[in-house]
């Protein structure tokens, strides 16, 4: 992305921030001048993912000759966002580090693709602590830290008269998983679906704090989640060939959207919405 500063000042946290998707947001808006938080396992095995993500942050900021482009600052915390207590432990972490949040991405979730009649209770049960409780106990504590705190004074409300002040901004992602069904995903589309749900429940409980939510809803999009399945040369052409882009996506297709739905400038008026980034696939019957 050429711009620079789109999210200068900003304090962002990001679950499941050191893979994938997540990854790819917590690498833009570093670039963008927000400093961020990512929530990981910290599991040994998942630790040169980790070290590679600071380094390349870091590479971000020796590597930037312009003065005028400001570079975020990366912080981490270990943490199973399926313990309420993380959410929580994510936000102060941010707050302690550097002093307010503005930004919340729920993004940590897990898909092991199974066949229904022969889905374990505990995959069912895993799989929805993990993707809808998780989201549900980051953005409650993300919610309740912006309510309490002023709009940043770079809100551009402070400067134009039409807006209301801003306190954050809130994105889940969801999937198109939330609005079509899977095979061997039973265990899962419901909770995208309920991901969707949530933001679209939070936006209008929050509307009145300055704090706006909204799903994005990634198509296929390469990362560990899928990189089983798509091995599968049959499938992964199949998929190519419903996509109206030709290709699967890039977890770096995701990280536009993350910051258009996080910058007050870019997406000011937009709340409840869910941004479908899937090159077409959903809307190709074939
Ligand atoms: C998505 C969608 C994709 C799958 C991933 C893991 O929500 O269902 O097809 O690759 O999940």
């Amino acid at each position: 992305m050429p711009a620079t500063n789109l999210l200068q000042g900003k304090t962002a946290i990001i679950t499941g921030g050191t893979t994938g998707i997540g990854r790819a947001i917590a690498l833009e808006y570093l670039r963008q001048g927000s400093n961020v938080v990512v929530n990981h396992l910290g599991f040994e095995r998942d630790r040169p993912h980790l070290d590679s993500l600071i380094a390349e942050a870091e590479a971000l900021k020796t590597s930037n000759a312009d003065p005028g482009v400001t570079i975020g600052t990366l912080d981490h915390l270990a943490g199973d966002v399926s313990d309420p207590a993380t959410g929580p432990a994510l936000v102060a972490r941010a707050v302690a580090r550097f002093g307010r949040l503005d930004v919340c991405v729920s993004n940590a979730g897990i898909c092991q693709f199974a066949e229904l009649l022969s889905l374990t209770g505990d995959l069912w049960a895993r799989t929805v602590r993990t993707n809808l409780d998780g989201a549900f106990y980051v953005v409650q504590a993300a919610a309740r830290q912006m309510a309490s705190q002023e709009p940043l004074p770079s809100s551009s409300a402070l400067s134009c008269s039409w807006r209301k002040p801003q306190r954050g901004s809130i994105i889940g992602i969801s999937s198109i998983s939330a609005l079509v069904g899977g095979g061997q995903q039973a265990h899962y589309t419901p909770t995208k679906a309920g991901v969707l749900s949530l933001m679209q429940s939070c936006a209008v409980a929050l509307g009145r704090h300055g704090i706006r939510c909204n799903a994005l809803l990634p198509g296929t999009i390469r990362t560990q989640l899928n990189d089983e399945d798509l091995a599968d040369d049959a499938k992964r052409a199949y998929m190519e060939g419903r996509i109206p882009l030709g290709r699967t996506g890039d977890p770096r297709d995701m990280a536009g959207p993350a910051v258009f739905l996080a910058s007050e400038e870019l997406s000011g008026y937009v709340t409840g919405s869910q941004l479908l980034v899937d090159g077409g696939l959903f809307v190709n019957l074939q």
